[in-house]
């Protein structure tokens, strides 16, 4: 029987890439997000028998226990949970950010992510399964305009390292996939649908792909069952790392 993945964040980006790449090579793949048209476009690419579309908002428990719940036998056991569903908004300083974004960030991407994962762990646990959960370079180098998206993302590093250590003996890998740049939604969700600010930061970057990304989380889940990537940080090439700031006014 195929090994089964569900993958956070389907509609869209990383997440549909990796729906992709799993189904490629063989994995019964169950694919979340809100977008239920997006979700079925997957279905109907793929096929039923290797994608099941599980529709709910990630920040909503009660309708994320309905979906698992409602998971078909075929695709129950699952080995591997990629917690790839998050989001940035808003490039403003602290002091001028919109405390709802804040809000927004902290519920995706931590509150969300912790829920689904306690839901699953005994699951995974009893598969000796895997997590790899979506962190950012944004966990570990500030920018201005990074402040709570990336205290999420940091949030996501330092949780996934955690949880290896508290998985200890289980056989459950843990890995926090740290990417850069890449060109998918991302921009256009950050700036609340500003397509020309999106295209602005990629035109002529080479960021990375959903592709490039989908590929790392394929290669990282297929590793043989004794290795542990315990964190993976990748950019593209054109990108790398600015100064210190100095304020010569105060
Ligand atoms: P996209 O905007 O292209 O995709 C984001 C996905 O998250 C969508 O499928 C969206 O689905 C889902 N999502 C967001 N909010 C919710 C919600 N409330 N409930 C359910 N699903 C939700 O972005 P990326 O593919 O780029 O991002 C994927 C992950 O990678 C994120 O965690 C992001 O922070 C991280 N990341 C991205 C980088 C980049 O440069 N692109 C770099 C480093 C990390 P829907 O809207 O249909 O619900
Ligand atoms: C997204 C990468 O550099 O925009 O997590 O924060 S960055």
């Amino acid at each position: 029987m195929s090994k089964v993945v569900l993958i956070t964040g389907a509609t869209a980006g990383f997440g549909a890439a990796a729906v992709r790449r799993f189904a490629a090579s063989g994995w019964r793949v169950i694919a979340t997000g809100r977008r239920t048209e997006r979700l079925q476009a997957l279905v109907d690419e793929l096929g039923s028998r290797n994608v099941h579309a599980a529709a709910f908002d990630i920040r909503d428990t009660a309708a994320m226990d309905v979906a698992l719940d409602a998971i078909p036998a075929d695709f129950r056991d699952i080995d591997l949970l990629v917690n790839n569903a998050g989001l940035a908004l808003g490039t403003l300083p602290a002091q001028d950010a919109s405390l709802d974004d804040w809000n927004t960030m902290i519920a995706t991407n931590i509150s969300a992510l912790v829920t689904l994962t306690h839901r699953l762990l005994p699951k995974l646990i009893e598969r000796k399964g895997a997590i790899i959960n979506i962190s950012s370079v944004a966990s570990t180098y500030p920018y201005t305009g990074g402040n709570v998206y990336g205290g999420t993302k940091a949030f996501v590093r330092q949780f996934s390292l955690g949880l290896r250590s508290d998985l200890h003996g289980t056989g459950v890998r843990v890995t926090s996939i740290e990417p850069g740049m890449a060109e998918t939604e991302f921009t256009l969700v950050r700036t609340h649908g500003d397509q020309s600010a999106s295209d602005k930061l990629y035109q002529g970057a080479r960021p990375m792909t959903a592709e490039d990304i989908a590929d790392t989380i394929h290669w990282v889940a297929t590793l043989p069952p004794h290795l542990n990537i315990n964190r993976l940080e990748l950019m593209p090439v054109s990108q790398s790392f600015a100064g210190f700031q100095v304020d010569r006014q105060h």
